[in-house]
């Protein structure tokens, strides 16, 4: 049996100079999650290897004869795992399984373009899976969707696994370990899984569940030692860092001390980031033992500068809380690098300035700034579906892709470009060589051109939004109008 796993790149990875410093110049770290997939199918499939498009190009020829071809999809990366998936159906015998967060959330969709999609955490559900495909038999366990006679089938939801303590075999990815030098792929690690808050705009507790499920510190601390193996050996990184991708790693507190304590144990000595919610900058004890572990900084979910947006959105948050914690956080020598939404219904123009003095002043370090999107699975895409302007999933990376309440969908984009040049201008670039340590140099450098492309591929979709915007106003002003001439056509009526 032969099985290939294909993680679709939202613009397939071209090999440029640039590849080395700047990040997301067709170049981005291939998926954990797949990756770990590959490594479980492994153990029963002896050829078994996955292609990831951010960092190699698909070797078409190898895949086209496997008997089974897994594609994993989150939304802005999902039209290109369509157009795979439909181009292998046509041309190999291969059976082709779509799956991750995008095709578990939108699996009605997914369908049309593979033979299953399979829901949900896919660490126990692939090896059913391989089995099914062995004795040329249709999966019927739980967590499958597919399509018959027209008619979408789905065997309802399974449990997500309990146990998830492999650790990925990053030489299962094709050129990974050539690339691994690349200053912009980082080394991950995901410790945990699930989150017990429920944040309206968030995909990710609908696909991990609200339940926090953890790896053993020992697991953790391992895997850390492997990944920081993988991507020193045979390479001269100038960035010496891993991240520790989990969306909520403190939610279990005794948990995350404990991981934290191991790292301090096993004498790892290197550099970690990890996202955050902004309750953590207020604890003390946990702060100094991220310090002493090694970590230069929190990357904190803060998504919005204003209290209305939190309510709206059922984020449990405010400003002055988030402030006290970015000063705390500093105080404890950890840097915050703040994640931000633009779009909420109470934001108006002029937010992306606001946004970039309120980063400037709390001297957050770097910002990973989104519009706001509606996805599949969400209480908010329920609710505003209606205000999305279009299914284009490649373009759910940053862009405007929704009608604000109080701004054009044009006048947001706007926003978003000018937030990222005021964040990342030449005088900050200045600054940050001048005064900033040897790490936060380095990595302002690197974000400051990651930023440029950033600004160059929302200043491409511009005059899109300002073809549909202006439209949008032109079509009010007739409405408004019309119905001006309407009453006035009534009174000339009533005067006769
Ligand atoms: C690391 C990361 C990145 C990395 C690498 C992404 C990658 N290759 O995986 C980088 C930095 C490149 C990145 C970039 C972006 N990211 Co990102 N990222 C993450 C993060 C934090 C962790 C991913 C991870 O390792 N997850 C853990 C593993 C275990 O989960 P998993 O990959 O989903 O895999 C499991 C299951 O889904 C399933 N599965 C997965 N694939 C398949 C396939 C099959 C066939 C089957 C059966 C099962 C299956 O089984 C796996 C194991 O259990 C996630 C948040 C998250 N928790 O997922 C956001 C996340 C994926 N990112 C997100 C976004 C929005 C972005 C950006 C658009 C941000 C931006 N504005 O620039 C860009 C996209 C860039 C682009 N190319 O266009 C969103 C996507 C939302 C969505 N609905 O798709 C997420 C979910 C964050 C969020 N808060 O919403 N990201
Ligand atoms: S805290 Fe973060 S991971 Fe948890 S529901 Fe809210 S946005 Fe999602």
């Amino acid at each position: 049996m032969k099985v290939r796993l294909i993680e679709p790149g939202n613009r397939p990875y071209k090999p440029t100079p640039l590849n080395h410093f700047v990040y997301d110049r067709y170049i981005r770290t291939p998926s954990v999650g797949l990756n770990t997939l590959a490594t479980i199918i492994k153990q029963q499939v002896e050829d078994t290897l996955m292609y990831s498009e951010s960092i190699a190009r698909l070797v078409v020829n190898d895949i086209l004869d496997a008997d089974l071809i897994l594609i994993g999809i989150f939304t802005f990366n999902a039209r290109r795992g369509y157009a795979l998936a439909r181009y292998f159906q046509k041309n190999s015998k291969a059976v082709i399984v779509l799956g991750g967060l995008h095709a578990s959330m939108n699996y009605r969709e997914a369908v049309h373009y593979c033979d299953y999609v399979l829901l949900g955490e896919g660490d126990e559900s692939v090896l059913d899976l391989v089995q099914a495909v062995r004795r040329r038999e249709t999966p019927d366990f739980c967590g499958v969707a597919y399509l018959r006679d027209g008619k979408v089938i789905c065997t309802g939801k399974r449990k997500p696994p309990q146990q998830f303590e492999t650790i990925r075999d990053p030489d299962l990815v094709y050129r990974y370990r050539k690339m691994a030098g690349h200053n912009t792929l980082w080394g991950q690690v995901h410790a945990s899984r699930g989150c017990p808050h429920s944040c309206d705009y968030c995909a990710l507790v609908r696909h991990f569940g609200r339940q926090v499920r953890t790896r053993p510190p020992e697991n953790v601390v391992e895997d850390i030692r492997r990944t920081i193996a993988f991507q020193e050996q045979g390479h001269h990184r100038l960035l010496k860092v891993v991240w520790i991708t989990d969306d909520n790693f403190f939610a279990d507190r005794d948990w995350a001390m404990a991981v934290l304590r191991k790292i301090i144990e096993s004498g790892i000595r290197y550099h970690f980031t990890v996202q955050a919610r902004w309750e953590v900058g207020l604890d003390n004890e946990m702060l100094r033992l991220l310090k002493r572990a090694g970590f230069v900084e929190l990357a904190l979910g803060i998504e919005f500068i204003d209290d209305d947006a939190f309510v709206q959105y059922h984020k449990k948050s405010s400003k002055q809380e988030i402030v006290a914690a970015i000063r705390n956080i500093q105080r404890h020598g950890l840097s915050v690098r703040g994640l931000f939404i633009l779009g909420a219904d109470s934001h108006t123009v002029g937010v992306g300035a606001r946004l970039a003095d309120f980063v400037i002043r709390n001297n957050i370090k770097g910002v990973l700034i989104q519009c706001m999107y509606f996805v599949p699975g969400t209480p908010v895409y329920e609710a505003n579906r209606g205000r999305l302007l279009h299914h284009r999933w490649e373009k759910y990376n940053g862009n405007a892709v929704h009608w604000p309440k109080s701004m054009t969908p044009y006048e947001l984009q706007l926003e978003n470009i000018q937030a990222s040049r005021r964040i990342y201008s030449l005088p900050r670039l200045l600054h940050a060589l001048f005064f900033e340590d040897r790490l936060h140099k380095l990595l302002f450098v690197g974000e400051y051109f990651w930023h440029l492309s950033v600004r160059q591929d929302l200043k491409r979709e511009l005059p899109y939004l300002r073809r549909v915007s202006e439209a949008h106003e032109m079509k009010k002003l007739t409405n408004r109008n019309g119905a001006k001439y309407g009453k006035s056509r009534e009174k000339i009526c009533s005067i006769n």
